[in-house]
């Protein structure tokens, strides 16, 4: 129940809103984010991460009932699927049953109805319309994978308590409203490095879930490094059982199976995520050079690694063997991975001649190509000649704009700005410090169209994050690089550009703090940030 206080208070700020109900959601979030704010529940419209591009108060509130009934279009397999998550979202905090109903979009009052009837094709892809009046919620979309991107707006619209996973007595009130929301960048990802230390396929679905609550749609795995060969190759079945069984550290490592990575694959496509395989060559490359002396230039397979220097190992590019076996490997991925992109490294290739990497790269262009994916390469493959369709992800001084110069699309990922195994401060406990220490406003306080000499707003696909896991070693190593920086990262792929500032979504991120604590999140409780209790 309301205390009364807290209501007049809520009446007063609903006052306000109507006020400014025609302004941009920036401005509301001015008025909305007060983090002393007892009821910031009920402000939550000015709460959201990422913001989304326009926010219409209502002015009243909607309530969860216990009998609310979450209504799809009849029997519709994917969209049944999309209820099922969000009924599962809301059960354990409320107690609520929550069926999914197939039925034609009922009347009933207090339902939650998913639609992409009549969704309107301006919103795009991942774009949503959530509507929340005093009698219902409504979501529509013009493709599932909007509807999936409202839920997670419709997550954070109630009280931080409704992500715990026991029973919670908070009342489920939302406010009402108008979001029309879709995102500025196509690729908002980040990358996982499970090389230099391997991580089991619950850690992974567990971190895929939570970049899902910040709508984030690309999931990179860097699958083999020096120190680790992380996928089964059937053809080259050693890579997996001799290149994969140590890591950083000399830890025993492990790889996925071929069914575990599929499981992976669907799980992140079940929460609208793309997954992105890498396998780094012709440098990085010691796990497999280790596995098979064939494929060394001297025939002799050098001992498995176990620190963190980089740039020592190089496939051998003059060797037709070299050719075959990556043939292998890219066919076998290319047939357990649903999405157009075959990642295939290509940086710090420092034992690779000059002429060698041209040769490699071009090669292997031509091979991911005949399996039917584009590649993606870090930056220094724009040094070669590329095809249009092929990507570079920038990360350092690296030459990228030369990919763009030739046609080719960038994923940005500077590593000053967004990689997450930078420590946040000389004394962070975890982490590495060579390009920068990133705060948490470092990594929201830069903008990827300008960035870079080069490289503009038409040339860049989106923003990846990746964590490198050289000083990782368990999940909560892993959340504690991550949180709370991605959720800026979120914000800058999908949010307008225009009015981002920090001290106005430092507000936000305070309170998103709630949510991650009730997420049992082990975030960086950053100094810069003024969290709650
Ligand atoms: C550079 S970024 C690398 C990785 C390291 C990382 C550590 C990139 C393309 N290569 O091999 O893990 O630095 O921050």
């Amino acid at each position: 129940m309301l205390q009364s206080r807290a209501w007049r208070h809520f009446q007063m700020r609903l006052a306000i809103l109507l006020l400014c109900a025609t302004t941009t959601p920036r401005t509301i979030k001015a008025f909305m984010s007060n983090p002393t704010d007892q009821s910031s529940h009920l402000s939550t419209l000015g709460n959201l991460i990422p913001m989304p591009v326009s926010v219409q108060p209502g002015g009243a509130t909607f309530t969860l009932a216990s009998d609310t009934k979450i209504m799809i279009e009849a029997t519709n397999d994917e969209l049944m699927k999309i209820g099922r998550y969000l009924s599962d979202k809301l059960k354990p905090a409320t107690g609520y049953e929550l069926p999914v109903v197939a039925a034609a979009e009922s009347a009933a009052s207090k339902n939650i109805v998913l639609t992409t009837t009549g969704g309107d094709s301006t919103l795009g892809d991942e774009g949503y319309e959530l509507t929340v009046s005093p009698d219902g919620v409504k979501i529509s979309a013009h493709q599932p994978a909007g509807l999936f991107r409202g839920i997670q707006t419709l997550r954070q619209l109630f009280s931080p308590e409704i992500e715990r996973t026991t029973p919670q007595s908070a009342p489920w009130t939302i406010p009402t409203g108008v979001i029309r929301d879709y995102p500025r960048f196509v690729w908002r990802g980040t990358m996982l490095d499970v090389s230099r230390h391997f991580f089991k396929v619950d850690d992974v679905k567990r971190y895929i879930d939570l970049l899902a609550y910040y709508k984030l749609n690309r999931f990179h795995l860097h699958l083999s490094d020096d120190q680790g060969w992380r996928i089964v190759i059937n053809s080259w079945p050693k890579l997996a059982t001799y290149g994969g069984g140590t890591e950083v550290g000399g830890g025993v490592g492990g790889y996925y199976t071929q069914a575990e990575y599929s499981d992976i694959v669907a799980y992140a496509q079940d929460r609208y995520m793309m997954v992105i395989p890498e396998i780094d060559t012709p440098g990085h490359t010691n796990a497999a050079l280790a596995s098979y002396a064939e494929l060394n230039c001297n025939d002799i397979a050098p001992a498995r690694y176990t620190e963190t220097k980089v740039g020592f190992s190089t496939l051998c590019a003059n060797k037709e063997m070299t050719y075959t076996f990556m043939d292998d490997v890219i066919r076998e991925l290319a047939a357990i991975t649903p999405g157009p992109y075959i990642h295939i490294g290509g940086d710090e290739a420092a034992s690779t001649s000059h002429e060698d990497y041209i040769k490699f790269i071009e090669r292997v262009q031509t091979i991911v190509q005949s399996h039917g994916k584009q590649m993606i390469g870090w930056g220094e493959i724009a040094k070669t000649h590329l095809l249009p369709t092929s990507i570079a992800q920038h990360w350092t001084n690296d030459g990228a704009h030369q990919a763009a110069e030739q046609g080719a699309k960038i994923i940005m990922s500077p590593a000053t700005k967004t990689y997450l195994d930078m420590k946040y401060h000389p004394g962070s406990p975890l982490g590495l410090s060579w390009a920068a220490y990133i705060e948490v406003k470092d990594g929201y306080d830069w903008e990827p169209t300008t960035q870079t000499p080069g490289i503009t707003e038409k040339d860049i696909l989106g923003v990846e994050a990746p964590l490198w896991t050289e000083t990782i070693l368990t999940m909560q190593d892993i959340e504690f690089m991550t949180f709370p920086r991605i959720l800026g990262y979120a914000e800058i792929g999908w949010s307008p550009m225009t009015g981002r500032n920090w001290a106005e979504y430092s507000a936000r991120l305070a309170i998103h703090g709630q949510y991650l604590t009730a997420l049992n999140v082990n975030f960086y409780r950053s100094p810069q940030v003024a969290w709650l209790p």
